[in-house]
């Protein structure tokens, strides 16, 4: 997947799943079919957290998840990591405001679709101009998944975004599930973007499919 236009892009980021082995209470391959079964949109592999893998164990995870995401023709994006996501090809990388600047990164990266997540307009502004395709915002709602989350920021952001006319890509991501998931759409966001929601799921293709009937309705 080369860098879509942006029309292309809001639609595969409707149901974007992510999540690495720490994320995962069962083997994250089974985890990841399921998810796709159910009805993801994109993945993102994330490893992260106590006890996430590194070298070649991290590189033979992706790249056992990569080639599941190209089975089943769903692009395919690594977070903060780019000379995996260069050595494996993948179709895109996330990054933070704590990450390499975004024009160096996309210097690098060429065409590949390029996330990164925003915490103000501004942010968002300079982001889009040095060559960002989409944006994380969040945390929409309280979340215990990530160690140093930012404080609960609600949709605001999201809707400041939308009535200053910025059209760029958007993902709500932070505690989201299927029961508080049409909020955010509601608020201007494209998609939405979890991890327990789905990899904690007791039916992991259940849960994906309620959180798409929730954002596709
Ligand atoms: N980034 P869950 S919140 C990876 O606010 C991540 O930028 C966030 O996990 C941000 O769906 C978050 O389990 C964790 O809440 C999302």
């Amino acid at each position: 997947m080369a860098r879509s236009n942006s029309d292309s892009l809001k639609d595969l980021l409707k149901v974007y799943f992510i999540m690495g082995s720490t994320n995962c209470t069962k083997n994250p391959a089974e985890v990841l079919k399921e998810a796709i079964a159910g009805g993801i949109t994109l993945f993102q592999y994330r490893e992260k957290g106590k006890g996430a893998l590194a070298g070649d164990k991290k590189y033979e995870l992706a790249k056992e998840l990569q080639s599941i995401c190209i089975e089943n023709h769903i692009p395919f994006i690594i977070n903060d990591d780019i000379d995996l996501a260069m050595a494996l090809n993948a179709d895109g990388v996330h990054i933070g405001q704590e990450d390499d600047p975004v024009e160096m990164v996309r210097e690098k990266i060429g065409d590949k679709t390029l996330g990164i997540s925003v915490h103000t307009y501004e942010e968002a502004m300079t982001s889009i101009q040095a060559g960002a395709d989409y944006f994380g915002i969040g945390p929409i709602y309280p979340t215990n998944t990530k160690e140093d989350v930012r404080s609960v920021q609600g949709t605001y952001l999201i809707e400041e975004i939308r009535k200053k006319g910025l059209k760029t890509p958007i993902v709500g991501i932070g505690g989201i599930t299927a029961e508080n998931a049409k909020p955010v759409i509601k608020a201007g966001a494209d998609g939405v973007s979890v991890i327990t929601a789905i990899s904690h799921a007791e039916s992991i293709s259940d849960a994906a499919a309620e959180l798409r009937k929730n954002v596709f309705r």
